[in-house]
């Protein structure tokens, strides 16, 4: 036996999706307001993943425009491999949205351009029958007969199931045929801390459906585990036979009912079967699996940006036209232009990746000669912490919904400046929920190694219950004005917290 930590997939990795091929999984989430959207990751145990690609990587294939609201754009996904190529359908909560169905070959991509299927409500999935039909099911539960290549509607949208528990918003569902059965699995109870899954199956698939009786199979209501909100399920088969779950879950901080700053992460759990239905195994931070682990590279802990292209963990916020930034100007730097003014508009010029780890040292040397900008933690517009350095020093601001402050510059020497921010979470309660919320200390790191702290700011007020939606923390670069140019950019766990 292997073991292994829940979540699989630490940080905003919600809603997760997957498939296999093979000895192959692929998994996507929701990316929301960010851009590239849909992060595609890629397993050879679902113990540890990497991420290959995002699906939505041009302007052509997704469109955020300034008045998506935060937690809008791209919400759940479901990925599927059918007839030698990936499906991935999602929908686009904003204007000019909707339902979207995108192929490829490779998951890594290149993805096609989007053929929309009208009249789709969130969380849409696919699944094919025996006799090639397309299954289209989405929250509610609603269901239509389609065609995935055209996005044709050929029923009328019918209604499948409200649910296995009187819970709210049954959404989040996924069909499977798994022996003589097609069982319905959706999340229930919304996606805080009543999240569940309860799961249905028929003769086909478009029922008629019976409750499990043991429904909910899966929910952490309450505030006492390290693990809540666990919910918006999706299962796959093992080659071994075994069969798992890929769920959200949170990890909140702060004692009850808690703040969660990593966003809605990645969990795995194991699934049995009894009497044809599904019940999943114990979800713990500590968990094992039956087989040997098969890890990726482990990730480096400085982006020093002389790669030809951006890694695909770098999120924008809305959109990263090619005029706002650049990899050769100079080379092996990453040069941002500004557009906003500042992280309180919809479109600044910002690139970030997601916060994974409760407690992180996160720096980067930034050059202000031709502009002001810095290294900012971010939760949406109205919810961020930053340094700013410009030619008079540099300075924190904290942005929480509507108090902004922003603290007197420090003067600094001109030239680049080693902005630096440690993200400390209290320690863990044994086998409990953090009692305190996490602290981040913002400062400038000086030649002689000295870490100048100017700010030590609470972390509750930058997590998903204070500033609401769907996101968490994303950590990164931003130009205020003018152009901001930065050598490296370094992400460094803290494991002892
Ligand atoms: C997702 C739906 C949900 O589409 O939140 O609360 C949405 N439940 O399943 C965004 O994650």
């Amino acid at each position: 036996m292997t073991s292994f930590t829940n979540p699989v997939v630490a940080g905003m990795h919600p809603d997760p999706s997957v498939c296999r091929v093979g000895d192959d999984y692929f998994l996507a989430c929701s990316s929301f307001e960010y851009f590239p959207g849909v992060p595609i990751l890629h397993s050879r145990d679902l113990m540890h993943w990497e991420q290959i690609g995002n699906a939505l990587d041009r302007p052509g294939q997704l469109s955020l425009p300034a008045t998506t609201p935060s937690s809008g754009g791209v919400y759940a996904p479901t990925l599927r491999h059918h007839d030698g190529r990936f499906w991935l359908i999602t929908t686009n909560v904003g204007p000019g949205g909707g339902a979207m169905i995108y192929t490829a070959l490779d998951a890594a991509g290149p993805w096609s351009d989007p053929v929309r299927v009208p009249g789709i409500g969130i969380d849409p999935d696919l699944a094919w029958d025996q006799d090639g039909n397309c299954w289209c099911t989405s929250a509610g539960i609603w269901q239509v007969r389609i065609d995935p290549l055209t996005g044709h509607v050929f029923t009328r949208p019918r209604k499948l199931w409200s649910g296995g528990t009187d819970a709210q918003a049954p959404e989040a569902p996924h069909l499977y045929r798994i022996d003589d059965h097609w069982y319905l699995l959706i999340a229930e109870g919304g996606t805080e801390r009543g999240h569940a899954v309860s799961v249905a199956r028929g003769p086909a698939p478009d029922g008629p459906f019976e409750p499990c009786p043991a429904n909910p199979i899966l929910t952490h209501r309450g505030t006492h585990r390290p693990i809540q909100n666990t919910g918006h399920a999706d299962l796959v088969q093992a080659p071994d036979g075994s069969w798992w779950m890929v769920l959200l879950g949170v990890r909140p901080g702060g004692g009850t009912p808690g703040w969660h700053v990593l966003g809605r992460e990645t969990f795995l759990a194991p699934v049995t079967w009894h009497d044809g239905w599904p019940v999943v195994g114990d979800l713990r931070p500590e968990m094992t699996a039956p087989w040997k682990p098969r890890p990726p590279a482990p990730e480096p802990v400085r982006d020093d940006f002389d790669a030809p292209a951006l890694h695909p963990r770098w999120l924008s916020v809305r959109s990263r036209p090619d005029s706002c930034w650049s990899l050769t100007e100079p080379p092996g730097h990453l040069t941002l232009r500004a557009r906003d003014r500042s992280l309180d508009d919809p479109q600044v010029t910002f690139v970030g990746r997601r916060q994974q780890h409760p407690s992180c040292t996160v720096s980067t040397l930034a050059d202000p000669s031709a502009g002001r900008g810095g290294l900012a933690v971010r939760l949406d517009e109205s919810h961020h912490y930053e340094l700013e350095a410009g030619d008079d020093g540099v300075r924190v601001t904290a942005r929480l919904g509507s108090i902004r402050h922003t603290m007197p510059a420090w003067p600094m020497p001109a030239g680049p400046v080693h902005l630096r921010i440690d993200v400390l979470a209290a320690a863990p309660g044994d086998g409990h929920p953090r009692q305190e919320p996490d602290t981040l200390r913002l400062g400038v790191e000086l030649p002689d190694g000295e870490f100048r702290v100017l700010a030590e700011l609470d972390g509750r007020y930058l997590s998903t219950e204070v500033a609401g939606g769907f996101t968490g923390r994303v950590i990164g670069m931003y130009a205020a004005d003018g152009t901001m140019s930065f050598d490296w950019f370094d992400y460094r766990p803290i494991l002892t917290r």
